[in-house]
């Protein structure tokens, strides 16, 4: 199981946690949903297709992004978190910012998704006290730069090291392992053939010995595989997931919860 704020989440299937962006230039939503109603019943849209969990952003990601001032984040944030205030479903708020962290804590999310892994100074802090989860992602660079002709001599073997090792800071910290879970970041700077590999050895990362999550959803790599053009990437995106489930990951990080269920579904079944 995944403690998760006042939530516990069991980890015995597969796990859906459904994204909602507060960001206008975000590539996949194209800011649809900016304003905190839109976000919000799109939340509450979300957990009626059957979402685990809820990922809120304010700060986009995305290759070549520009980082957002940290009063703009907590400003496309909190509003959301207020008015889901109710929502019996954990709130994932994705920030690499300690300010914003304890803010988000405070209004009520329940785990912090970190591209950065709690690099910054005081990320750990932020969150050692509360009992959240944590999503520790692995990012080469920063995404300004990162999908400037990314390299590695093993990649697997490298966000392996760079997962260890941030679990074991975070344990340091005094999270305890039942609320971290680790991400090999896919598209977060890594070519088509990284993110590939990373995917082909998934279970590679199991013995980290917390639960993985993976993020597939419409990214470049499904555009590269496919050739498709960002609104036509859900099917690329659920065989993709599939593929994720296949190699052990354990909760998947989508925009299509209603579909990606239907995903579950079938792996389960096959599964038993
Ligand atoms: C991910 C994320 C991911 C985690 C984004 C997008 C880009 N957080 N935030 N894992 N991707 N943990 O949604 O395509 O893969 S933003």
């Amino acid at each position: 199981m995944l403690r998760c704020g006042r939530f516990v989440l069991p980890l015995d299937r597969p796990l859906v946690m459904g994204v909602v962006n507060v960001t206008p230039d975000s590539f996949s939503d194209g800011g649809r949903f900016q304003s905190p109603d839109a976000a919000a019943s799109h939340a509450r849209r979300l957990v009626e297709q059957g979402a685990d969990l809820i990922d809120i952003g304010g700060e986009s990601t995305r290759p070549g992004a520009q980082p957002v001032s940290e009063r703009d984040e907590m400003e496309r944030i909190l509003p959301v978190l207020d008015s889901l205030k109710d929502l019996q479903t954990p709130i994932s708020v994705d920030t690499r910012r300690p300010e914003v962290m304890k803010a988000a804590l405070a209004a009520g999310a329940s785990m912090i998704n970190d591209v950065r892994a709690l690099s910054e100074p005081y990320a750990h802090e932020a969150v050692a006290t509360t009992g959240c989860a944590v999503c520790l992602m692995h990012m080469k660079g920063d995404p300004r730069t990162m999908q400037h002709s990314p390299h590695y001599d093993d990649v697997v073997q490298e966000v392996k090291a760079f997962l260890k090792e941030a679990v074991r800071k975070a344990r340091f910290a005094g999270i305890g392992a039942d609320r971290i879970v680790v991400d090999p970041g896919i598209g977060f700077g890594k070519t088509s053939a990284h993110n590939l590999a990373l995917l082909r050895d998934l279970n590679h990362l199991k013995d980290i010995g917390v639960p993985i999550l993976v993020g597939v959803s419409r990214k470049s790599l499904i555009g590269a595989v496919t050739g498709r053009p960002v609104e036509e990437r859900l099917a690329g995106s659920l065989a993709m997931a599939l593929l994720a489930l296949l190699g052990g990951a354990t909760i998947l990080r989508v925009h299509d919860v209603k579909e990606t269920k239907d995903v579950i579904a079938v792996w389960e079944a096959f599964r038993q």
